[in-house]
């Protein structure tokens, strides 16, 4: 198949887009590759039609095929998360949070949320974002002896904060989270219990990590990420609070639905649903496992002692290059990362201390723990060197090559 169009601009940048994709090792966490199928779902007809409302209770004709696509995912969602209530319509993860501070809450009201210097997410409390803006956001911190959750400080915080809603869940942070925990706090100070599972919902639907499900009262994810569905937000609940989230969502804070992308995350939810998903799933916690350990073996410092997940973060201070500059070198040599900083970083967030490794996109190529090592050794030989531009090069043309070995896109692409 060619990826061509009469606008040839937009068609020659998706096109260079395609091959960065298909070329380059991906390492960032929250990145994936979507199948063919959830591609064409995402492209399709569907996009051209309004249906405001839900399944059978729309403000426009001609929602027949919609209401059913909109069920298959909604039912799916509920089987698969083991939820009373899935709502399939936000429009991304901060909407799916966005919903629940409008359910849940009054404007002024207290979230505790984990600090986003510590792996916490932008709506979980952040200053810029509506989450620290409207709301009176506190925030708890990894603990500086282990840089894991210390549930008695989470819970003395709790205390003497009185939050109407506690936010479990994170952007950067490599071990469990143990939401039974998070409930006991939240019950004793009276608080919802928000899980965002944004970034590990693929390991939960595998049942790879506990589920929050029986513990959270609104449980939000993207479908983007470990999922592997396409770009967008759910969210689920119990059946008390299924009504107050349904008008969050519509007409509270969205208008029409993205009947498309639903589809699409109809599509990926019931791939989630198969054993060769789940040994995925398997794979991805293996390779980030191995990744980790090959990575201290080469020196670096691993944030929290290791990985439990897809993920981990990489301290780089013992190389004396920041996270901003392995970010640049390692992305001229086609291994994509992202700075991040790490607990207790003294650096800034445009520079930070660490990168954020993370293995989901690599494992849907089929690579497995021999890869994790050639790939380990690249970083560290590009982080030793970073700015020989020769030496980027030609470790830009060997990640070429290994990718060549694991094709994607090329097999439905003319690439
Ligand atoms: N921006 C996402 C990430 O990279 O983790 C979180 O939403």
């Amino acid at each position: 198949m060619k990826l061509d169009g009469k606008d040839t601009k937009v068609f020659e940048l998706m096109r260079r887009e395609l091959d960065r994709e298909e070329y380059s090792l991906i390492l960032i966490a929250s990145e994936n590759y979507v199948n063919e199928d959830v591609l064409a779902t995402q492209g399709c007809v569907l996009t051209n039609k309004y249906a405001e409302g839900y399944p059978s209770k729309r403000y426009y004709s001609g929602c027949a095929y919609l209401d059913e696509i909109e069920s298959i995912a909604i039912e799916r969602a509920k089987v698969l998360f083991g939820v009373d209530h899935a709502n399939v319509q936000p429009h991304s993860g901060s909407s799916a949070n966005m919903a629940v501070f409008y359910a849940a809450l009054e404007r002024g009201d207290t979230v505790l949320g984990m600090d986003i210097a510590h792996g916490g997410h932008l709506t979980h409390g952040a200053r810029p974002s509506f989450s620290g803006k409207w709301y009176r956001a506190v925030s708890y911190a990894v603990s500086a002896e282990n840089e894991m959750l210390d549930y008695d400080e989470i819970r003395s915080i709790a205390r003497k904060e009185r939050p109407k809603l506690i936010i479990a869940g994170a952007s950067a942070y490599s071990k469990i989270i143990d939401f039974a925990k998070f409930r006991e706090i939240a019950d004793e100070v009276g608080a919802y219990l928000m899980a965002d599972i944004a970034h590990i919902a693929g390991l939960v639907a595998a049942g790879l990590h506990p589920s929050p499900a029986g513990y959270a009262h609104f449980i939000t994810t993207t479908t983007h990420k470990t999922l592997r569905g396409p770009r967008g937000g759910l969210v689920m609940c119990n059946a008390d609070l299924a009504k107050k989230i349904d008008s969050a969502v519509f007409p509270g804070i969205q208008g029409g639905p993205l009947m498309h992308v639903i589809a699409a995350k109809a599509v990926a939810l019931g791939e989630a649903m198969t054993e060769e998903f789940r040994e995925y799933q398997r794979q991805i916690i293996a390779n980030a496992k191995h990744m980790a350990k090959c990575m201290a073996d080469l020196g670096f410092r691993i944030v929290s002692g290791g990985t439990d997940n897809h993920l981990f973060l990489v301290d780089l201070t013992p190389k004396n290059v920041t996270g901003n500059e392995a970010q640049i070198a390692l992305e001229a040599s086609g291994i994509m990362v992202n700075k991040n900083l790490i607990p207790f970083d003294t650096k800034t967030p445009g520079v930070t201390s660490g990168i954020r490794l993370g293995t989901p996109a690599i494992t849907t190529r089929g690579m497995k723990e021999r890869e994790m090592e050639i790939i380990c050794e690249m970083i560290d030989a590009v982080l030793k060197r970073p700015g020989d531009r020769s030496f980027m090069d030609s470790t830009r043309a060997r990640v070429r090559e290994m990718c060549k070995s694991f094709p994607f896109y090329s097999r439905i692409y003319d690439i």
